[in-house]
Order: C-alpha cells, then structure tokens, then sequence
C-alpha cells in the first residue's frame, strides 16, 4: 500500500478565491506547493467524511492533466473513497456539476480559468463546488482562504500517475478512481429537458448552425450532441478540438474574442444559427443570421417562451437574474406572474435560490444562462433551449427578438470593459464615483434626471446573509441606469465594467444601433468616473 506523506509547507497569501474560485497565472501555480496548499485548504475547510465521493476535471488547458495527478494523490490521502475524474481530466463545468448531483458527490473540484486565455503563461484555476453542483458559497471560499493563510502541512500519497486515457476503475492506496466518460451523463441530461426530435427536424429541413468551441471543452460536448445526436452535419461545429492553449486564442464568446464565428454569421452565405461557448463551457453567446442576442435579451426570451420545452413545460417557479443584467427579464416575470429576483454578480448567488426551489431560470449580462437541472450556468443548454424554440415557432433568431422587443419593450443594453488597468487607477476611479454619487441625486444631465445612487448590496432570502459591495448604481428616473463594477475574474491589474441601460418602449426605435441608442449614457457615465483623466484610457478594451 502507497505510504501516505504529510509534507510541510508555508503559506502564500494570495490564495483568495475570487468570482469563481482562484484564477492565477500557470508560473504563479507552479511555485513549490502552490496547488497543493491550496488544495489541502479546500479539504480541511470542507472536512469530507471517510469515503467520500469526489468529482474531478478540468476543461483542458495547459497544466490540466499535471494538477489532477497530484489532486487525485492527495484526495487518496485525505479520506476519500472515490473520485469520479473524467476520461483525458475533462469535465465541462456544467458536465461537473451535473454528475456531482446524478452520483451524489461530496462536491467536486473544477480546473479552469474560464474565458481567460491558457498555455504556459496563460491563466489556471481551481474551483470547489459543494454538493448540490454549484460554486461553493462566500462562506466556504472565506474559509478557505483562512485555511490557506495558515497552512503548515498537506498530505499526499506516494504512488505514481494514474492513466487518465481509457475509461476505468483503478484503486490508488485504498481509494477508488474510476475514470468516466466526461460526456454520456451530461449529454442524456440535455436529451431529457428539449424536444431532440424537433431539433432533428429543424436540421433535416435545411436550417443551418455553426457552433464554435474555441478549442475548448466543448468540443467533444457539441460533437457528441450536435452531430451524433442531432444530426447536424460535420461542418456545424469549428475549433472543436480542445487544445491546451485554445490555439492561442481567447475563448471568451463575445462579439471580440469570437470573431471567426461573428464574420461567418456575418459573411456570404450565412448560417441561420451561430453560438459559441467559453473555455470551461458555461458560456455562450447566440447569433442570428447578421444578428446579435444581448445575454440579458436571451435570458428574457427564454423566460417568454420556457413552455414550449419538454423540460419547462409546467412553466417556472421564478427567475434571478444578477443586478448589471438588464431588466428584459423583469418585465416578463411580471406577465407571467411568477417572481423575478436581483442577485449580486457570480452564479454562487443564484445556488441557495434554486435549491429552495424559488427560481427555474436563471442568467448574467456575463454570456451566462442555466436553469435548476445543475446548478451552473451551461452553455450547450442555452444552444439547446434556443434550438428548441427556433424549431417550436418556426422563426429566425432576429424574427424571435423583435417579436420580443414588440411584445414587452426594449432594454437597450451594453457593457463596456476596460481591461487590465493598473490597480491603484481603477480604484481610484471607483473612489471618484463614490464620491460623486454623495451629490448627485436629483441633479440632471439632458434628459436624465439621477432619482438614486448606490453601492448594490443583497441580502439572500434563504440564508439572510448579506453581501455588500457588489457594484456601483447610477439609477435614473425613468429606469435608466449605469453601474460601475471591478470585475472579480481577471488576472492582469484591474478590468473596469460600465454596464448601460436604457429602457425603450417605442418599437419604431427598435432598428437603432445600441452603441447609438446609448450616446448620451455614455457620455455621463464618462464624465462621472472621469475614466479617461484617471486611468488614460479613451475607449474601452471590449464592447458588448
Ligand atoms: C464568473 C462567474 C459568473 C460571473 C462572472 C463575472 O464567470 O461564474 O457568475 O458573472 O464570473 O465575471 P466578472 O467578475 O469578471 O464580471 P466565469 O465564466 O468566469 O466562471
């Protein structure tokens, strides 16, 4: 039997978690015991009792494969009766959650920096989600924060590599491994919420899709769903190897980083259908044929027309949706009579709620949407929902949109992000608009009267804790607004978010451009952070 060694370490001290788990960079993972501290924190704040279940995967990138080896070899050595580790160390991280609730996992632990670029000098993380599949709550990252602050040992097994290339059951010192296939569970779960058969006929009958997985996890997710399952022909889905660097990209789906797909749906001969979906699979971004979706519109849409899905056709408890989405879904909760709630950024938020069985739906302006069936935001679900009500209705994505727009009202909507400026600047400007906001409410600007301002803070229903901080809220009169945000996911200085809004009723509008639509937002916004006098910056990094 493999001797089990307790190794001394010291403690660094940058190991907080941040919006989703510790996001660093590879050379910064690489330092001695780096990845193992941090490691050991999670198993002495989550105390696994003796046998556990954990799951076990990552979305491919560069330094994948070497942390599960040392992961699995310290879970061995800290009680665990098994780890479910997907075949190659891949999991999608809505595949993770999703077979943590169907094999009734501890929790598991999730190897991704999302949408941030991978490769030798690229981006790492490390993620726990607890039992139910979701990110583990502020309460458990502020523990283990605490535990990586005092750490004076960790405990691994001495026994070599495990083959991670063919599904099995291996035993590494008196713990399981069974290495699973990371699609089959996720892949029946979408079978049982939407119509495969609709979607098969929308296909036959000549309806074109692209899918770009960025050469990330997704890749053999939408393989084995769009083309095995659904038939879509080969060349319905692009970069859908994962590579350990993404090929060099950056695979965030968004109108820049997802160019190669935007100029195809934007090109001769466009497809009707385009998504694309980020480095661990939680993402997405829809298009039409020359036709961009908002996140916030998408959630929206979704909401409207859960009912004509199988897995949503006894309608929905309730929606959240966090506080810089748009409130396109406010106003569809409010006809449906159902309750729509205003969580902080970070899809932990959204856990407690589906749990109490309060909302069904969920998403962020963040390209993220998911639903109660795991408890992640999930990619392929929403290409699949949007499949699913394409094929119901028998419209394009742009004739679903505006139909939207003309039944409920617009909410014009963009964020613009300024990235990777250095920190002290984009405090200061968060501490400029701080100070700004003492004096104006009630003053105008054009036509925009300041009715309040705010730092958002959110006590959850559930637990009543309270989150404070999450963002600063310019609100107008007439349902305008503005909020300043740092986001908690970069790893390079700081990234500024601008998020604008402005609620149009008017459908004869609808064609304006929303850079256009939001001019006069974006100039106050402007010269209330003064952005550019702070931090010398004059256009944002990232538009969307
Ligand atoms: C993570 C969280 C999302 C959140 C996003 C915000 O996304 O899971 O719930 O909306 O961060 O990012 P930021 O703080 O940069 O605005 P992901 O896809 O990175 O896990």
């Amino acid at each position: 039997m493999p001797a089990v060694l307790t190794i001394a370490t010291q403690p660094y001290s940058d190991q907080k978690p941040g919006t989703s788990g510790l996001r660093k960079r590879v050379p910064i993972f690489k330092q001695p015991h780096y990845l193992e501290n941090f490691v050991q924190s999670i198993f002495d704040s989550i105390k696994p009792p003796q046998g556990s279940v954990l799951v076990l995967g990552g979305d491919g990138r560069y330094y994948n494969l070497n942390a599960i080896q040392v992961i699995l070899k310290m879970a061995a050595a800290n009680g665990f009766g098994r780890v479910l580790v997907g075949k190659g160390g891949i999991l999608s991280t809505p595949a993770a959650s999703c077979v943590i609730r169907k094999h009734g996992a501890y929790g598991g632990i999730i190897l991704s920096a999302s949408h941030n670029p991978g490769g030798m000098d690229g981006d790492f993380g490390i993620k726990y989600n607890a039992s139910n599949g979701g990110p583990a709550p502020e309460k458990l990252t502020d523990s283990i924060y605490e535990m990586s602050l005092n750490i004076s040992q960790y405990r691994i097994l001495d026994a070599p590599d495990i083959d991670l290339e063919k599904t099995d059951e291996v035993e590494l010192g008196e713990m399981k491994v069974s290495v699973i296939d990371p699609v089959a569970d996720y892949a029946d779960l979408m079978e049982s919420l939407f119509d495969f058969d609709a979607i098969r006929d929308l296909i036959r009958s000549g309806f074109r899709i692209k899918f770009d997985a960025m050469h990330a996890v997704t890749g053999p997710y939408a393989r084995e769903i769009l083309i095995n399952r659904l038939h879509a022909p080969e060349d319905s889905i692009m970069n859908a190897v994962p590579l350990p660097d993404f090929g060099k990209g950056h695979p965030d789906p968004n109108l820049t980083y997802a160019h190669e797909l935007v100029e195809i749906l934007y090109g001769e001969d466009a497809p009707n259908f385009g998504a694309a979906s980020d480095g661990d699979g939680d993402r997405n971004m829809i298009l039409g044929n020359r036709f961009f979706v908002t996140p916030s519109d998408s959630l929206a849409i979704l909401t409207a027309n859960a009912t004509l899905v199988p897995g949503y056709r006894k309608g929905l408890s309730g929606v959240a949706r966090s506080m810089p989405t748009s409130s396109a879904v406010d106003r569809v909760a409010k006809e449906l009579g159902i309750p729509c709630f205003e969580t902080p950024t970070g899809w932990k938020f959204f856990g407690n709620l589906m749990d109490a069985g309060k909302v069904t739906l969920c998403g962020e302006e963040s390209f993220g949407t998911g639903s109660s069936h795991i408890r992640e935001k999930d990619g392929l679900w929403a290409v699949l929902f949007w499949l699913n009500v394409i094929a119901s209705k028998k419209q394009s994505v742009e004739e679903i949109v505006r139909q939207h727009w003309s039944n409920f009202g617009r909410n014009v909507y963009s964020r613009h992000d300024y990235e990777a400026i250095p920190i002290d600047a984009a405090n200061s400007v968060m501490a400029h608009i701080r100070k700004e906001f003492e004096h104006l409410p009630g003053n105008t600007f054009g036509n925009y009267r300041v009715e309040h301002c705010d730092d958002f803070s959110y006590k959850d229903p559930v637990d009543e804790s309270l989150s404070t901080g999450q963002g600063l809220r310019l609100l107008f009169t007439d349902g305008s607004r503005i909020v300043f945000r740092l986001s908690g996911t970069g790893t390079e200085g700081s990234t500024l978010r601008i998020y604008l809004e402005v609620f149009d009723p008017a459908i004869e509008r609808h064609r304006l451009d929303a850079q256009e639509a939001l001019g006069d937002l974006i100039k106050i916004a402007g010269e209330v952070s003064q952005i550019a006098s702070l931090t010398g910056r004059n256009e944002p990094t990232v538009i969307t």
